[in-house]
């Protein structure tokens, strides 16, 4: 049985890579610069025509985009095609100014299912399988794109949406869900309710699961594993590039495949925008290829991760992104130290703390503050009369030894950190607020 779902695409040599991305490069720069008038005005402010691109190697010539460029070109200015060509539009979460638009025409949505039917055939998916979508359907590109992708495979697909965990349980335990698709945090959360409910690990019919669209960690993984009894497998996405399936993971699990025919990945020094070699870390930058309505070139993601094109044992050939090391963005600087959450959650989940924590960071006096609130179990906040002072010690300790910096760490109980059923809110940074 084949794990691929385009096997001649997936595993072609790295010379024919380079060839169709230089191809399609040449012609996307030039759809791009006759419909794209936000983006024509960049390239005529930094003096490059189209015809200055003839193949990849010209890409550093290109200027970058970022979020700010499509706040400002919100809601039309970055469409390649007219809108009566196009026939849906996505949106990110817009928790921070101006959500983001994106369009697609048909065709954008079939390369797009496309990627996602990679991404669940390499998780061993076929059209036997029954796979329970428990991402949010709507604005958020999650549900639509695993669902796309189910539909090439011709898997059934059970669309239920994120929340109302309850009917989740009854009809993954009901019809059978072989694959759960859903951000790692409701897979976490699905987990610990299935316990909760008196189910094993082996009374569900579930064999992987694909979770993406936060940060999670190794620990993360490894516990959504033996909770669930299944291969927990990451997939990234981004709503400006399509959603779901721009890489996905394969059957080794150590990082994931970029859909290279479609996207060209770089990694650039956040700071000076300078492109650094393979094996460096930085911030990742992607060009679509064959997007036609939201043609993006030379996108900064802000997402930090490495690239390598180590041969994988899957025997595909489309170069992999680590998990995203956090973003560029997301990154909380506490007393000049820089923390990423995940960092965070690594030592909770090492120490044997469940993943439900809080940071809550604030400055009093001119000083920086951070809590960690860590649910425990029920068993362990049974076992802990007495004790509890002694084990957020020795918690805010192994934290200090990860970060260099001391956290205030208040141990809580059980339920009492709001659960997820999308992405989750790990972080409160008060001084923001004060700004
Ligand atoms: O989160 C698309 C998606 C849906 C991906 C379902 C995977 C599964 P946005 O809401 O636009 O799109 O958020 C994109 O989420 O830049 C990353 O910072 C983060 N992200 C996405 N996937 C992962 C992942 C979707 N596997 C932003 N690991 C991205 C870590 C991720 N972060």
């Amino acid at each position: 049985m084949s794990n691929y779902y385009q096997i001649d695409k997936e595993t072609m040599p790295v010379e024919d890579i380079r060839k169709v991305q230089s191809e399609k490069l040449v012609k996307q720069v030039k759809h791009v610069y006759e419909n794209v008038e936000y983006y024509r005005d960049l390239m005529d402010k930094k003096g490059v025509k189209p015809e200055d691109i003839k193949g990849i190697e010209d890409l550093h010539k290109l200027p970058f985009l970022t979020k700010l460029d499509l706040r400002d070109a919100y809601p039309y200015g970055m469409l390649g095609k007219p809108l009566k060509e196009c026939v849906r539009i996505h949106s990110t979460s817009g928790t921070t100014g101006r959500r983001v638009v994106a369009f697609y025409t048909q065709r954008d949505l079939d390369v797009w299912y496309e990627c996602c039917a990679r991404a669940l055939m390499a998780v061993g998916g076929t059209s036997e399988d029954v796979v329970q979508v428990a991402y949010g359907y709507g604005l958020f590109t999650g549900a639509s794109g695993v669902q796309g992708g189910a539909d090439k495979v011709g898997a059934l697909t059970l669309p239920m949406s994120s929340g109302n965990t309850e009917r989740q349980i009854q009809f993954m335990m009901d019809l059978g869900a072989t694959i759960l698709c859903c951000t790692p945090s409701y897979a976490a959360y699905i987990s610990e309710s299935l316990k909760e409910q008196g189910y094993k690990p082996e009374d569900n019919k579930l064999k992987a699961g694909i979770f993406g669209a936060e940060p999670w960690t190794q620990e993360m993984r490894r516990d959504i594993e033996k909770g669930l009894g299944i291969k927990a497998y990451d997939i990234y996405g981004l709503t400006e590039m399509m959603g779901p399936g721009v890489s996905f993971e394969c059957s080794e699990q150590t990082g994931m495949h970029i859909n290279e025919d479609h996207f060209i990945a770089e990694i650039i020094d956040p700071e000076t925008g300078e492109v650094l070699p393979e094996g460096a870390k930085g911030e990742l930058v992607f060009t679509c290829l064959d997007k036609e309505a939201f043609p993006l070139l030379r996108y900064r993601t802000r997402d930090i991760c490495i690239l390598s094109r180590e041969k994988c044992s899957c025997g595909r050939t489309f170069v992999k992104m680590t998990k995203p090391m956090g973003r560029s963005d997301d990154m909380l600087i506490i007393r000049g130290v820089n923390v990423f959450p995940s960092q965070i959650e690594t030592v909770l989940l090492k120490e044997g703390y469940t993943p439900n924590y809080q940071i809550v960071v604030d400055r009093v006096n001119n000083n920086d503050t951070i809590e960690v609130n860590v649910e425990l179990t029920p068993e362990q906040f049974s076992d802990t009369v007495g004790g509890i002072t002694d084990m957020e010690k020795s918690l805010a300790n192994a934290i200090k030894v990860m970060l260099g910096i001391n956290p205030k760490v208040n141990l809580v109980a059980p339920r009492s950190i709001v659960r997820s059923e999308g992405k989750a809110v790990r972080v409160i940074d008060k001084r923001k607020l004060l700004d």
